[in-house]
């Protein structure tokens, strides 16, 4: 097949790879429904994919990968700079030329048999400001129809780039070539773990990845593109990068506000993202559920883009009670991973809101029963694919390429104790010391971590920041630093859902009663709800947040209430255990914020 392009740099960079994969076939990706049809056909006559009854989950279904292949491997993820440096405390670091010596070698024929799929892409409505062009270059058709829902693919994207536009190089193999007459016969090809590879080389703002063919390690407009190669442009650029959803909050009055909030892992962000707030009166849409782009508009505003086009949500604890909006978006025209199958042909996953109804086939494809079963019947990290446009609360801004403005910035983490209901930094830098704290509880003793230590996970950017972190932090100041009008950066807000009683049980409801606190923070930003100053940022006073049924005054007081002594200790916490690792990249104001932070409440 001829390049549809006249992009020259482009097309000689997919025949360098053609060279060294030696595919049976190279095809240029269009993003239609046609070449959706045929990727489906591919894999449905390959035994890889299973078509869902089309009464129930029309247009859907479902894929089981190998139990090798079932989630981002952070242990085989690399920043590949050719500073050791730049690549910092954080990130896992190979020399540039010499792991780019060993991916040669493993590419080296890995696509016979198979197809080469070259797919532009954009992160971002096509021609937004804010959005960028990536091409991938893959030899799995999987890969081909979830980059169709979770960008926007095709012919559109070529225009944009026209003969020399500037495009991130997303290189992709599952580095299980065919031998003559081979066929995947129903195994999901994958490269054993001991061979994967999931690189980045942000000086040339280039991805490679090999031997995975799972979510982000696969799909690389997500975390490697959007967030670890982002991150770094984003520096240099001078906008923003961030593991954020996007939500807008409507107030009674009709005044709408955007938010971004950011979260790590398992802390709910989908769920939040498409709330919907039990405060009568108030309205919340969804921009997006995991990236946020910012960049200033011309008015001082940070204007931000959701860039991706779908969810791929965690399925498991996904239903009508944790996220009705999530169930409407997955109805159909869905993708899913690794979840049950019921004998009628739909999906069921753990804690879906009902029974298994009958007998399933599991994700490993072996027979299940909900009263036999000893493990689960979907992988804990099962995913849905599904089109955004297709969630019921879709903010009607959620593809204006000028990006919609900020209002607010949430932090957060699970923080059984210590860390407020809600806490609002006094300004920017307070701000971003409260981001640069973020972490969550180990609640389980796992591999090497005490049960009841944080695990810091700073701006819930610590496994998809591209460069050093310590630069990073200084990057969040030099944003107030360089502000045409610092007045009008977004406030920022810690916020903790999952306060836990001594005799360990929730103190908070969350779900859709995280309106109450959206609310106070939406009338934060109006300047009229009331907040009390404490050594630790602005409280609520203990009325400023309406309580939902089952949460008493004195549950409430506490949750808003500050713990000196648990501060003490969260002090000594970062200053021994977490700001040490970023040695002299650590900024000098967040130092200093420390030790403030530690004089005020010793005075209080
Ligand atoms: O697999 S993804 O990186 O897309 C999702 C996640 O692990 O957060
Ligand atoms: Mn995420």
């Amino acid at each position: 097949m001829t390049a549809p392009t006249n992009h020259k740099k482009l097309v000689e960079w997919v025949e360098e790879f053609k060279q060294l994969c030696e595919p049976d076939a190279v095809e240029w990706a269009d993003g239609s429904k046609e070449e959706y049809d045929r990727m489906i056909k591919i894999m449905v006559d390959a035994g890889l994919a299973t078509q869902l009854n089309p009464e129930k989950r029309p247009n859907s279904y479902l894929f089981r990968s190998d139990p090798s292949d079932v989630a981002r491997v952070e242990n085989r993820t690399y920043i590949a700079s050719k500073d050791k440096e730049f690549a910092g405390p954080t990130n896992n670091w190979i020399d540039p030329v010499e792991l780019k010596e060993t991916m040669r070698g493993l590419y080296k024929g890995c696509m016979k048999g198979r197809t080469m799929y070259v797919i532009p892409f954009s992160m971002g409505p096509v021609g937004s400001d804010i959005a960028k062009i990536g091409v991938q270059i893959s030899d799995s058709p999987y890969v081909v129809i979830n980059m169709q829902i979770m960008t926007r693919v095709g012919t559109k994207v070529l225009e944009v780039l026209g003969d020399d536009g500037e495009f991130i190089k997303c290189m992709h193999s599952v580095g299980k070539p065919l031998g003559p007459g081979e066929a995947d016969n129903g195994k999901w090809p994958c490269a054993p773990i001991e061979q994967k590879y999931i690189s980045h080389f942000p000086e040339e703002r280039a991805i490679w990845s090999y031997g995975s063919g799972y979510g982000g390690n696969a799909l690389l407009g997500k975390k490697c593109l959007a967030l670890r190669i982002a991150s770094a442009q984003a520096r240099d650029e001078g906008w923003m990068a961030e593991h954020m959803l996007i939500l807008g909050i409507t107030n009674p009055a009709g005044v709408k506000r955007y938010i971004a909030a950011a979260f790590p892992s398992a802390c709910g962000k989908t769920n939040l993202a498409m709330l919907i707030p039990t405060v009568p009166g108030w309205k919340v849409e969804c921009i997006g559920d995991d990236i946020a782009w910012m960049k200033f508009g011309e008015d001082g505003q940070l204007y931000a883009i959701n860039p991706e086009a779908g969810f791929f949500g965690v399925a498991p604890g996904t239903s009508m009670d944790s996220n009705p909006n999530a169930m409407h978006s997955l109805k159909e025209n869905s993708i899913f991973t690794n979840v049950g199958l019921t004998e009628d042909k739909d999906v069921w996953w753990e804690e879906i809101g009902y029974d298994a109804p009958g007998k399933l086939i599991d994700w490993h494809g072996n027979e299940w029963e909900q009263d036999k079963a000893e493990k689960p019947a979907a992988h804990p990290n099962a995913r849905f694919t599904a089109p955004a446009a297709q969630c019921p609360a879709i903010d009607p801004a959620w593809e204006d390429p000028k990006g919609v403005p900020i209002s607010a910035f949430l932090f957060g983490g699970r923080r059984p104790s210590t860390i407020p209901l809600v806490n609002e930094a006094f300004n920017w830098n307070h701000g971003v010391f409260l981001g640069s704290i973020v972490g969550s509880e180990i609640t389980a003793a796992a591999l090497d971590l005490k049960a009841g230590t944080i695990r810091r996970d700073p701006f819930a950017m610590l496994p998809f920041c591209g460069y050093n972190m310590g630069d990073y932090f200084q990057h969040w100041i030099n944003m107030n630093k360089n502000a045409a009008d610092p007045e009008k950066l977004p406030n920022i807000y810690f916020v903790n859902w999952f306060r836990k009683s001594p005799e360990g049980k929730f103190m908070w409801p969350g779900y859709g009663e995280n309106s109450r606190v959206l609310q106070w923070i939406f009338e934060r930003c109006e300047g009229t709800a009331s907040a009390q100053e404490t050594p630790i940022g602005n409280l609520p006073t203990a009325d400023a947040i309406s309580r939902p049924d089952g949460v008493d005054e004195s549950t409430m007081a506490e949750l808003v209430a500050l713990d000196k002594e648990g501060w003490l200790k969260e002090i000594e916490d970062i200053r021994t255990g977490h700001y040490p690792k970023f040695g002299d990249k650590l900024p000098p104001e967040l130092a200093a914020l420390l030790d403030d932070l530690e004089s005020r409440l010793k005075a209080a």
